[in-house]
């Protein structure tokens, strides 16, 4: 498409700033940490914009110590001119009026991410201050923004200090801009390394050539990202933890006016699909039309490859797409205008078109790509990945009907072991599932059994990464919880019919209790993931220390807390060591763990589905050795530990 190099006419004008400040929440989800970083990444947008639309190719991002955080580009440098109504530079226009941009505007830049696009101005207007650097033409321009209170003690925010004005001479390129989110919106304006690095790290996967640099000054801190591969890269680094069944990804790109196609695949060995699709940068984790086109197309091209090769004969049936999936791994890329976001959470593609264009675009690549003998290796290994899981299919289809009968009056008796709760309120049930019988018992007598239910599981569950789904399902202790939780698994889930609002895991604080939550957590995400991402299961936790005397006693949780509680208590203190859940008695174990009044859950929330999805692999894997590199890298079974961080404490 031709480009047209536009100026500071072309932006568009909608609104005034103020709205931003009054509802923070329309426009950047939360005043919590995540709506602060997402000030950051409005910021990023733009830069990505213009380097993904061929301007520069790096992009900086510093923590600095006084909080504030800087955002560097090498592009062409924001339009300086003055707009020719309004008056101002393209910069103040950029920075001060909310929904200015080229992103409204199609003919400007092809596509435009953003998370919601709304763009810098939201950034400024909850921003202390925001200072724009621009590097044109040979010149280095300046304007600088603040908040202040009027005498009527009216706050003020994103105003700019003087007009832009030109500082100096340069042979840079490019914009600077440097923020300090307002304490006063957000309370703790403290931003998270780690929490930045995982983004920049997938925006680089999924824009090729791209190069983000993050430092954090404070902390001597410094990561740079930048893969040539690009989403290829993305799937290699995806299953770095599991054995892949082929080496090079299968890759292609497609597109048509207005619409990209880029996709990534490569297969392992494992039975679950993992897809991550991304539409302008944004993870759509519910999925959509997108998703929805790609499967077809995949499920139709490799029954063709199928049948071409002779792998699958004229007599025998179609291979479904469940069967393709056993085991895929998938990174789609879709760049396009004009998006509609549904779901609950707003991450499902909504625009139909997005279904036929994907659809068509993989069905002509992708026959494409194996049209090419050179690839006949990769195509010969998918399809009989799938004829083993076509087989387990009629095979597993066969037992259900068997055993239909023999398992409902089975479920009968599983759920004998769950001591129910005595309210049907649904509303505020609680489901405890908890290690261990003895722990089981406690928790059976100090619980507050109108709405709180236990279930106590001996012995481990089963791992549910390496099971096929029917093996999940004969396992005692997972089919225990599925019918405790009465939603159905897999396609099958149901929300609606959810008994619990609550489903907490309460395990003991060691490796085992760890590995135990994990595998449960294991089997969550894969077998009824909606339960996560609407944010019922919660992670109980115990306390690790109890500081008494004779007349007082205090819970501690964490190692870290343990100082402070031994100064309170004074003088004098004994200090008991809790090494499991069995220790305490039911009145102890009601007053620290369960009393909703005073015990401590960890939400499970998916945030980072890549890097939940990275993480659960390892802790996974069958491979001993591997996963206790793993652990000795990243984990250390605390009730800090890596696992939890992921997830938001509540
Ligand atoms: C650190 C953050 O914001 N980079 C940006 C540009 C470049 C142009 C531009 C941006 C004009 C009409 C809005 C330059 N020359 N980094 C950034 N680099 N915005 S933001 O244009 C703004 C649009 O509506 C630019 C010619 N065309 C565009």
């Amino acid at each position: 498409m031709a480009e047209k190099n536009y100026d500071a006419k072309d932006i568009v004008v909608l609104e005034g700033l103020d709205a931003v400040r009054l509802r923070p929440g329309m426009y950047i989800g939360t005043t919590g940490s995540k709506g602060m970083h997402h000030l950051l990444w409005e910021i990023v947008d733009n830069a990505i914009d213009e380097i993904s639309n061929g301007h520069g190719d790096t992009i900086t991002i510093t923590l600095n110590p006084d909080n504030s955080v800087t955002v560097e580009d090498n592009g062409r440098g924001i339009p300086v001119d003055m707009h020719p109504t309004l008056h101002k530079s393209g910069v103040e226009v950029v920075y001060t009026t909310l929904h200015a941009g080229g992103k409204f505007n199609t003919d400007n830049y092809k596509f435009s991410g953003g998370l919601h696009g709304v763009g810098a101005s939201v950034t400024n207007a909850l921003s202390k201050w925001c200072n724009v650097t621009v590097y044109k033409g040979g010149k280095e321009y300046y304007i600088g923004f603040h908040s202040y209170t009027d005498d009527e003690g009216k706050i003020h925010s994103g105003i700019p200090v003087e007009p832009l004005k030109m500082i100096g001479k340069t042979d840079k390129s490019g914009t600077k801009v440097t923020f300090l989110p307002d304490e006063e919106m957000f309370g703790n304006i403290k931003f998270n390394f780690e929490t930045i690095c995982n983004r920049a790290r997938e925006l680089a996967f999924l824009n090729k050539g791209l190069r983000i640099e993050l430092n954090d000054v404070a902390n001597e801190k410094q990561e740079i990202y930048h893969y040539e591969g690009g989403i290829s890269d993305f799937v290699n680094y995806l299953t770095e933890n599991k054995n892949r069944l082929f080496q090079k990804p299968i890759y292609f790109h497609g597109e048509d006016k207005n619409f990209d196609l880029e996709v990534a695949i490569i297969y392992c060995d494992g039975y679950t699909e993992n897809s991550f699709s991304f539409v302008n940068n944004i993870p759509t984790i519910e999925g959509g039309t997108h998703e929805t086109g790609f499967r077809s197309a995949f499920t139709k091209v490799m029954n063709e490859y199928a049948r071409n090769s002779g792998l699958l004969k004229d007599k025998e049936a179609n291979l479904l797409g469940e069967d393709f999936r056993e085991g895929i791994n998938v990174v789609l890329n879709v760049k396009m205008n004009n998006v509609q976001f549904e779901g609950q959470t707003k991450t499902k593609l909504g625009n139909p078109e997005a279904k036929t264009l994907v659809e068509s675009l993989t069905i002509k690549e992708l026959s494409k790509y194996f049209a090419d003998k050179k690839n006949s290796t990769t195509g010969d290994i998918i399809v009989n990945k799938a004829k083993g899981a076509a087989k387990v299919r009629e095979a597993a289809k066969k037992a259900k009907e068997l055993t239909r009968a023999k398992n409902s009056a089975e479920n009968f008796n599983l759920v004998g072991k769950l001591a129910a709760a005595t309210s049907r309120n649904r509303e505020n049930a609680e489901l405890f599932i908890v290690e261990g019988d003895s722990a089981g018992g406690s928790a059976k007598q100090g619980r507050d059994r109108r709405f709180q239910a236990i279930l106590p599981l001996r012995g481990k569950p089963l791992n549910a990464e390496k099971k096929r789904i029917d093996q999940v399902l004969a396992n005692e202790e997972i089919r225990t919880i599925i019918s405790a939780l009465n939603t159905g698994i897999g396609e099958d889930f149901d929300l609606s019919s959810l008994r619990y609002n609550k489903v907490i895991i309460l395990s003991d604080a060691d490796q085992d209790g760890a590995h135990i939550r994990a595998i449960l957590l294991t089997f969550f995400f894969r077998y009824m993931r909606e339960l996560v991402n609407d944010g019922h299961v919660y992670i109980g936790l115990p306390p690790l220390y109890k500081v008494y005397k004779k007349d007082y006693t205090e819970y501690v949780y964490s190692d870290n807390e343990l100082p402070e509680a031994i100064a309170r208590a004074g003088r004098g203190y004994n200090l008991q060591r809790y090494k499991g859940l069995g220790e305490m008695n039911p009145e102890q174990l009601w007053e620290t763990t369960m009393d909703p009044e005073r015990r401590n859950l960890i939400q499970v929330t998916i945030e980072d589905v890549a890097e939940a999805d990275r993480m659960i692999t390892a802790l996974m894997r069958d491979d001993i050795e591997a996963r206790k590199h793993y652990i000795n890298e990243h984990a250390n079974f605390d009730h800090e530990d890596e696992f939890l961080k992921n997830y938001k404490k509540i």
